[in-house]
């Protein structure tokens, strides 16, 4: 596992490459679909390394309020997963870049941090969201991440914020690639 970092007030944010569901965080994230109900990508993955408690809840959260719209997050148990939670956030299906899909990208990054900062997390781990099956472009996918973490950070900065870590997983060497890029060279 290769790591790069780079520190915004007491938050250190850190670059891996690999697979989510072996990372022990107090929050992962997972780029749902409104559904709630799994799929593939990460989702799949993370369900099925989770087991059926994470699902369970999902259902709950459905009949409560019916799914979760894009650019929101929800929030379950991790199940049999090394985390204590999984944020669940629904990214946008990129559709040309005219729909909103920066803002709701950006609005799945900000709702998944006050959520976990609810939780009192004090790491938080997220995957390229959008980037797979919904075809959002890696490289302004990455920046709009790490623009967005970086300005909610820097937001909370004087408040009583508990976030340690943020990490960026990887699982591609694309993503990696990238992310890397922007976190060593400062772009
Ligand atoms: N750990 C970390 N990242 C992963 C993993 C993993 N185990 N597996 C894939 N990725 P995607 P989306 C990366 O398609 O584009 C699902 O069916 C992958 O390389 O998982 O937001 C949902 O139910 C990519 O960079 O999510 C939705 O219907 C990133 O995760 C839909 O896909 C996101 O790819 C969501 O599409």
């Amino acid at each position: 596992m290769m790591r790069d970092c780079l520190k915004v007030n007491q938050t250190s944010i850190t670059l891996i490459k690999g697979d989510i569901t072996k990372i022990t965080a107090d929050v992962i994230v997972n780029a749902a679909n409104s559904s709630l109900l799994g799929g593939g990508g990460v989702d799949g993955a993370i369900h099925r390394a989770g087991g059926r408690s994470i699902l369970e809840e999902c259902v709950q959260i459905r009949e409560r309020q019916g799914g979760c719209a894009v650019g929101e997050a929800v929030i379950t148990t991790a199940g049999n997963l090394p985390a204590h939670h999984v944020i669940h956030t629904v990214g946008p299906v990129w559709n040309g870049g005219n729909q909103g899909e920066a803002r709701l990208l950006a609005g799945c990054y900000r709702n998944s941090l006050s959520l976990a900062a609810e939780y009192n997390a004090k790491s938080i781990a997220f995957p390229n969201i959008s980037t797979g099956i919904y075809r959002f472009p890696k490289q302004l996918a990455a920046e709009i991440a790490l623009e967005t973490v970086i300005d909610y950070l820097n937001s909370v900065s004087d408040q009583t914020g508990t976030l340690e870590q943020v990490y960026f997983v990887c699982f591609d060497d694309e993503n990696l690639d990238i992310y890397r890029n922007k976190l060593v060279l400062g772009e």
